[in-house]
């Protein structure tokens, strides 16, 4: 039955209402959108059914109605028996998937001996030097019967080889390991930061884990296409599903160009979303992510229908959540994983409520695993496939979505592709742009956050957090890494590392890569070296599958940071160094950030130059927004900006201020390093003779531990909802004159 009233009707009566106010809305996706959806136009088109073709509506058929999404909570910290027993008790109060969480120097390719991450062992996730260290982790936990989940991008070749060791000497063939690593290399370029070997061997190794699992272990996702990092450095909806697409192409095109069938991988690649809280946003967001992977897996060549299926894991967002009234990321978190619900996610991480704190205590992990149940058993959710199918609203964003991020992976496309894209730093720079924005509107109020810019509590609750001693984990660690080394037979491991480097020196296989800025140019066949396994020589490119060789260096109890060198003699360490974005807070114009602009001034006037800050990463910890966003501030009022480079250690970081002559440093700590990072910087200051530069932190810092970083000397600190404006105040005061003389503020 059709309605006899119009739009026109409606139009008329809302025009009344509004008192002919333009009440609709523009996105940060510039997306304008009307206050009311109807039938007609896009909203028309017929999204077919789930499990159908173009999959807009879900992978399966029946959907949850057959099977609830995985509840699979990202954790890990401290030692393997630490986060084992953890993961253990998670499980038994209804957590159905495992996901691991890599301390830093982990990731970044060190074991926990190495100089350079005294600060990062065990602290944002757990530490992992070897194969024992695996075993351990999964002590107890049936790896035939448990899917596994590991973020790991950067040392993911001698993570994936301890974790089927650890599966072998579980008594579990590789054919029977179900889950998924994330080995998505390009992302890390653009904004995540755990990458290890420049760009051209990187994408080598995710092709040589994407060849291994398509022939060796049949069950397990052989990466996790991801665009959480993305939206969590602050891209709007469209550049996280076009960039995070387009990083997919890349992968396919270029495990094609190394000699694979299409539909004997694609059907294990998986995606990853991060979802934040606008609503139907993400809803549409992940609808439009399947309708175009459908579309694009078709042009690239795909025949099997299980080839073009999106499926995907979700994560609340991280940077949605407060550290100022911290109970209503609970509401916050539960909204978002309705989002990834509605949008029909296979697998679902909801963050705890103290997450701009610190990591998850068993009492925060309750909630946040609750939340999941409480969705997935009390709400009803689970009945009907894509139950907001039809949606006139929710099926017109889908399609906005779709055509506007489909306009951005044209743009990457001309580019040449998403490695030359993220070489150029095209999305990190965009992405960057849109974070800016974004912030700038927070600082503002014109964003609101309840309980920050407005609302705000006048006594914020003390949260008991989850502290690591990670001087004593990292000395455990040592302890096993020796007992380890002593143990083995040295000839074994030393060859197994040898042919390894072999094979990473060798070309690699398939002489007609189409691609030559994905594989180097040069990919002729050439012979196993010498020392290579059977493993290494089964149908996996003639002896030089890196995933095959670093399985033989796992075995021959070989550690991470062994493996990770010799990857390294055959690639090199890749280094970057930040640039922020420029002229977006400048663009301001409230009263507060006058203020700094002419306090700046002020400064600049005394000093005979513009006041100049360094903001630096010490340890580790790549996460760089909240260093991006300061730098972009600091410079647009009229600072001088010294971007420090990632990963330095607290002696570079003072050498690098003493050098540049700054007047103070700001050190950017969010993953737990700050206790040990941050003193060690002050003492080499000192030690340099320039006690007088001051040193302000920001982060992720636990109240709990400023009293602490005070006592060490931090003039200043700042935590996650900080306004700039007001910390370029707090700075300004530290160089000595930020208010004018009392007289001329009188005038
Ligand atoms: C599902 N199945 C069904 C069904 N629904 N069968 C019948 N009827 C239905 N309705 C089947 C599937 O076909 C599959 O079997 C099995 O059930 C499991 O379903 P799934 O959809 O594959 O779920 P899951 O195993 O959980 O895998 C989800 C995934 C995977 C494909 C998205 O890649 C995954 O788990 N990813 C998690 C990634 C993750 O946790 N990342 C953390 C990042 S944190 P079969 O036989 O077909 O397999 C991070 C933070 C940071 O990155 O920066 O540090
Ligand atoms: N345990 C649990 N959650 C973590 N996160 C990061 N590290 C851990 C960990 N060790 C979460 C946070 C962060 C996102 C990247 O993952 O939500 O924002």
């Amino acid at each position: 039955m059709t309605n006899k009233h119009t739009r026109d009707d409606w139009e008329a009566l809302a025009d009344k209402e509004a008192k002919g106010a333009d009440l609709s809305r523009e996105t940060p996706e510039g997306i304008r959108l009307k206050t009311v959806y109807g039938p007609g136009g896009v909203a028309h088109i017929d999204s077919g059914y789930p499990g159908l073709p173009p999959y807009t509506r879900g992978p399966y058929a029946t959907m949850y109605a057959g099977r609830p999404w995985t509840i699979r909570q990202y954790a890990g910290f401290s030692t393997a028996e630490e986060s084992n027993a953890f993961y253990r008790r998670n499980l038994k109060a209804g957590q159905k998937g495992l996901s691991v969480a890599f301390d830093l120097a982990t990731h970044r390719g060190y074991d926990s001996d190495h100089p350079r991450v005294a600060g990062d062992v065990g602290k944002a996730g757990v530490a992992i030097d070897s194969v024992e260290d695996m075993k351990l982790l999964f002590d107890g936990i049936p790896l035939d019967k448990m899917s596994v989940s590991m973020t790991m991008n950067g040392a993911v070749l001698p993570i994936m080889a301890f974790f089927i060791v650890a599966g072998e000497e579980q008594g579990v063939e590789r054919v029977k390991l179900t889950g998924t690593i994330q080995n998505d290399i390009l992302k890390e370029f653009a904004v995540r930061n755990t990458y290890i070997y420049p760009p051209e061997p990187s994408m080598r190794i995710v092709s040589d884990i994407i060849a291994f699992c398509a022939a060796e272990m049949p069950k397990f996702n052989s990466i996790s296409i991801s665009g959480y990092h993305m939206h969590e450095a602050g891209a709007t909806a469209v550049q996280e599903l076009a960039y995070t697409l387009a990083d997919g192409m890349e992968y396919v095109r270029c495990a094609i160009a190394d000699g694979l069938d299409i539909d004997d991988f694609a059907p294990r690649l998986s995606f990853f979303f991060g979802i934040g809280m606008n609503l139907f946003m993400e809803i549409a967001k992940l609808r439009a992510a399947r309708t175009l992977w459908a579309r694009i897996m078709t042009d690239l060549g795909a025949k099997s229908e299980k080839s073009k299926l999106l499926r995907t894991h979700c994560q609340t967002s991280g940077v949605s959540l407060t550290e100022q009234d911290p109970y209503n990321n609970i509401v916050r978190t539960t909204v978002e994983a309705l989002a990834a619900v509605l949008g029909g996610t296979q697998s679902l991480h909801t963050n705890s409520f103290d997450e701009a704190i610190a990591l998850p205590t068993d009492f925060s992990a309750r909630i946040a695993r609750n939340t999941q149940l409480i969705l997935a058993e009390e709400s009803g959710v689970t009945a009907v496939a894509d139950p907001l199918g039809g949606s006139w609203y929710v099926e017109a964003l889908t399609r906005e979505l779709e055509d506007k991020a489909w306009a951005l992976i044209e743009e990457v496309e001309q580019h040449g592709g998403m490695t030359k894209a993220v070489a150029e730093g095209l999305p990190k720079h965009r992405i960057e742009e849109a974070a800016a924005e974004r912030a700038a509107k927070v600082d503002t109020g014109e964003t609101v956050i309840v309980g920050v810019n407005r609302y705000r509590l006048e006594d914020e609750p003390h949260l008991d957090i989850l502290e690591v001693d990670n001087a004593k984990v990292r000395a455990g660690q040592i302890a096993r890494l020796e007992k380890m080394r002593s143990g083995r037979d040295e000839t074994k491991a030393r060859a197994a590392l040898d042919a390894l480097e072999a094979g990473a020196k060798a070309p690699p296989r398939n002489g007609e890569g189409d691609q030559a800025q994905l594989g180097g140019g040069d990919r002729a066949e050439h012979s196993p070296p010498s020392a290579a396994s059977a493993a290494a020589t089964s149908p996996l490119g003639g002896g030089s599958n890196l995933l095959a060789l670093a399985v033989d260096c796992a075995r021959a109890r070989c550690s991470l940071g062994e493996i990770s060198d010799a990857l390294e003699r055959a690639f090199g360490r890749y280094h970057t160094n930040p640039e922020p974005v420029r002229g977006i807070y400048g663009k301001r114009s409230d009263a507060r950030w006058s203020e700094a602009v002419e306090g700046t001034q002020r400064v600049a006037d005394r000093l005979g130059r513009k006041p100049r800050i360094l903001v630096a990463k010490m340890g580790q910890d790549g996460h760089d927004r909240g260093a991006n966003l300061v730098s972009s501030a600091f410079g647009d009022l009229g600072f001088e900006v010294i971007a420090g480079p990632l990963f330095q250690t607290p002696r570079e970081t003072a050498a690098m201020a003493v050098e540049k002559d700054v007047d103070v440093v700001g050190a950017s700590s969010l993953a737990a390093g700050h206790k040990t990072l941050i003193p060690e910087l002050i003492a080499a200051l000192k030690e340099a003779g320039r006690a007088d530069i001051k040193v302000v932190a920001g982060g992720v810092i636990p109240p709990q531990d400023y009293a602490m970083l005070r006592k060490a000397g931090v003039q200043a600190i700042f935590g996650p909802g900080t306004n700039l404006a007001d910390a370029a105040d707090e700075v300004l005061r530290l160089l000595g004159h930020n208010k004018p003389p009392m007289d001329e503020a009188a005038e």
